[in-house]
């Protein structure tokens, strides 16, 4: 890894034009390299916005530009270094120029995610918060901007911190025992040491509890729109993009390959996908488009099945809604303008009862629209999941903390089995060290490249 020692400069603003564009200069050398450059102004008070003019280190080029200078010392700095903002116009080649000068003043251009990893390092924030910075820059819907926000104020930081004090706890007085056990006296006993065992357990259950739509949250899930050919399943797509993306014809087999399109629904960045209508065919083409929407429904969250009413159902019908009983469905009945051939009785038995709307998509009306969207946010919300940000959305967060939450399961059972209390402790540890990982305070190098890698310079 490289030295995080050196004084180090990027561009924090992001790239193209704008009013302002900032560059950015942390390290113990900030003050040093930033006088080099400035002309105008000697000293920069801290917390204080100064006009001055910047040109290159040597002094012999002409100014490159009128900036605002704000120095903000450590370790009260986002790094926890003496940093120094120059607000230049945002102009990129002017930007680049002004970083040039900061280098040959002896700055080292920054990496990926430097200043953050510097701000994780000196105990400005831990890991699960550097990790939000990245998430709440990424950010496309306002939910997502949200719970990134909430773990960087600390949310999870502190219900994983609030758990961590009292595996402590008892990890603490479990090895008190062990270590003293002549004393005759136990400072924990096998019933308190379960209790609290399964507390712990509990606490770490509500954790994980909302993960799965924190999960979706943060990275979003595809919902696949399947059905036989020209059932309207392009219909449909435009219709919740609000758009005419997918061509709409009276042809069969006019879509031959997957269209995909992000929308935000309710927060939920959702990758919603055209496919070819799903039947037999001769036809290579077309059959590969259909082995493609085979294929896409591994990975959806969900899936739309289009039925039209106005044509018979087909044993393609039928064995659609067979292959997709494993996914969670919607079922959109289409084509409700025209004389109906077949009704909801004729459907084949559906377990899963599947939330159903009838609607038709060639007319525009604002009922069947309210009746996709509400369906869809059914779909999505996961029935009875209230609606407060959850703590957990980020795969490395879920990963350990379910990986602690084993461990805890291990370390009851071991408790109600009174087993001896070496073996509680193991698996206490583990369930610590688990959380400590997840907050960083027990991190390899190569997790924090690996974290860090993912952002872009400058931040
Ligand atoms: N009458 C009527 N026609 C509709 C309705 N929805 C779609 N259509 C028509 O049905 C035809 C097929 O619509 P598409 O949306 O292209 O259907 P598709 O399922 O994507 O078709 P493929 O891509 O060929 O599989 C077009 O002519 C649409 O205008 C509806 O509610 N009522
Ligand atoms: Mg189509």
């Amino acid at each position: 890894m490289f030295s995080t020692r050196d004084t180090i400069v990027a561009i924090a603003t992001p790239s193209g034009r704008g009013g302002i564009g900032v560059v950015r200069v942390s390290g113990a050398a900030a003050g040093q390299v930033v006088g080099r450059i400035l002309q105008g102004a000697t000293k920069l008070e801290p917390r204080r916005a100064t006009l001055a003019s910047v040109a290159s280190a040597n002094g012999v080029s002409a100014a490159l530009d009128r900036v605002v200078a704000t120095s903000f010392p450590g370790p009260g700095s986002y790094t926890g270094e003496d940093v120094i903002e120059i607000s230049a116009h945002g102009t990129p080649v002017l930007l680049h120029q002004i970083v040039d000068a900061a280098v040959d003043a002896g700055a080292r251009q920054a990496e990926p995610g430097e200043f953050t990893l510097r701000a994780f390092l000196n105990g400005r924030m831990d890991l699960v918060q550097a990790e939000a910075v990245a998430d709440l820059i990424e950010a496309v819907t306002p939910l997502q901007a949200r719970v990134a926000f909430d773990q960087l104020e600390g949310t999870l930081t502190k219900a994983i911190g609030e758990i961590d004090d009292q595996l402590f706890d008892l990890i603490a007085r479990l090895e008190a025992s062990v270590d003293f056990p002549e004393e005759g006296y136990h400072f924990a006993d096998a019933s308190t040491v379960e209790a609290e065992a399964r507390a712990l357990l509990d606490k770490t259950d509500a954790l994980l509890l909302h993960a799965g739509r924190g999960r979706m949250i943060r990275e979003g899930c595809q919902v696949v729109i399947l059905g036989k050919p020209n059932v309207g399943k392009s219909s449909l797509f435009n219709r919740l993009l609000g758009t005419t993306r997918a061509i709409v014809t009276a042809v069969p087999g006019t879509t031959r390959d997957l269209l995909t399109e992000v929308l935000d629904f309710d927060g939920i960045p959702v990758t919603l996908v055209d496919t070819a209508g799903i039947h037999v065919t001769e036809d290579a083409v077309e059959s590969a488009g259909v082995e493609r929407a085979r294929r896409a429904l591994g990975v959806a969250a969900a899936v739309i099945v289009v039925l039209d009413r106005s044509r018979p159902l087909s044993d393609e019908d039928a064995e659609l809604l067979e292959f997709t009983a494993e996914t969670d469905r919607v079922i959109v009945v289409n084509k409700i303008d025209l004389p109906a051939r077949w009704g909801a009785d004729d459907l084949p038995p559906l377990p899963d009862a599947p939330p159903t709307v009838s609607v038709s998509l060639r007319r525009d009306a604002d009922t069947d629209q309210v009746a996709l969207r509400t369906v869809m946010a059914g779909l999505l919300a996961q029935r009875d999941e209230h609606r407060e940000a959850p703590a957990l959305s980020n795969q490395r967060h879920v990963r350990l903390v379910k990986r602690a939450r084993e461990a805890l399961a291990r370390a009851l059972e071991a408790a109600q089995a009174t087993a001896p209390e070496e073996l509680i402790l193991a698996d206490l540890q583990d369930a610590r060290s688990a959380f400590e990982e997840v907050t960083g305070k027990r991190t390899a190098d190569d997790v924090l490249n690996e974290i860090f890698s993912r952002f872009c310079i400058g931040k």
